[in-house]
């Protein structure tokens, strides 16, 4: 057992926000999914308080080692996570992180307060790191806005708010710092790195309708290890370690790096049990061992 901000869990791989839908999911799979539901915890899509369209498409590019989105937030508003999202999401196995994103700390402060109420909520991720909407990233790149915003937000629960940090700053630590001297429970990092494809066809025009969107994959698994390692020397907090996670080796060395779990995101697309395969490599070792987890045979 392991737990995420007080919260028990069975092993420690969660989703990457927004890298599966579990809604989808049970309608493709049915009560299978639920039988064999791959993380910990699952964690939402980023919930604002009105419904938005997203980006124009093309939403999406394909890199050598990974892929840029520009999904541009696409979701129904908060109303109707509330009503029709959050029963259904309450019936996953698994403890629920809901993630929000505001435009401003009233917005913010809205949405933690209603999401935070409903008892199927185990904690709440601020997303403050969205590489392809202004103001999200705006507060979690400043550790004075980000401090503001917990300032604001921390009053309203008692539950774990989990603060998602964006490597498109300065200095991440200093975010997560601020973060937790204004009463986060726990960080989460990396968001996707901020990146641009070319049209093909047209020669220096953006490929994505957002015009720039986030790398994530492979591609930054560098970044996410030594971001990682750069917030765990500032902050004592639990930190959700992501980026590039493919095998149970990935996973070792983002928790060898300072992370207490990791969070499988990208390679979800590929492989939509992955997370579960690298639960099932991470094993428990004897308490003697002094290691918590432990890689089962894998090369
Ligand atoms: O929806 C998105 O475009 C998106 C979000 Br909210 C985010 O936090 N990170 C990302 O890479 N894409």
């Amino acid at each position: 057992m392991t737990d995420l901000c007080g919260i028990p869990l069975a092993h420690p791989v969660l989703n990457a926000s927004g890298t599966f839908d579990a809604i989808a999911a049970r309608r493709v799979f049915g009560d299978a999914l639920l039988e064999r539901f791959p993380f910990a915890a699952f964690v939402t899509k980023t919930v604002t308080l009105e419904p938005r369209q997203g980006n124009p498409p093309p939403r999406l590019w394909e890199l050598p080692a990974g892929l840029i989105n520009s999904i541009g937030l696409p979701n129904n508003g908060l109303a109707r996570f509330l009503t029709e999202d959050l029963p259904e999401l309450a019936e996953l196995p698994v403890p629920l992180v809901v993630n929000v994103m505001g435009s401003s700390r009233e917005a913010v402060a809205r949405l933690v307060a209603a999401v935070a109420a409903r008892d199927e909520v185990a904690a709440v991720e601020l997303n403050v790191s969205c590489p392809n909407v202004k103001t999200g990233l705006l507060m979690g790149a400043d550790p004075g806005e980000t401090a503001g915003l917990l300032t604001a937000v921390r009053p309203l629960t008692a539950k774990p708010l989990i603060v998602k940090l964006t490597p498109n700053c300065t200095s991440p630590a200093a975010v997560a710092a601020a973060a937790e001297q204004a009463g986060a429970d726990g960080l989460s990092l990396l968001n996707t790195v901020r990146g641009m494809a070319l049209d093909p066809q047209r020669p220096g025009r953006p490929w994505l309708g957002g015009g720039t969107g986030g790398v994530s994959g492979p591609a930054v698994r560098a970044v996410a290890l030594a971001q990682v390692a750069e917030v765990r020397g500032r902050v004592g907090l639990p930190i959700v370690g992501m980026g590039g996670v493919q095998t149970a080796r990935h996973a070792r060395d983002l928790m060898e790096a300072g992370a207490d779990l990791v969070a499988v995101g990208t390679e979800s697309f590929r492989d939509p049990l992955v997370g579960e395969r690298i639960a099932a490599e991470l094993v428990q070792t004897s308490a003697n061992s002094g290691e918590l987890w432990a890689l089962s045979g894998e090369a």
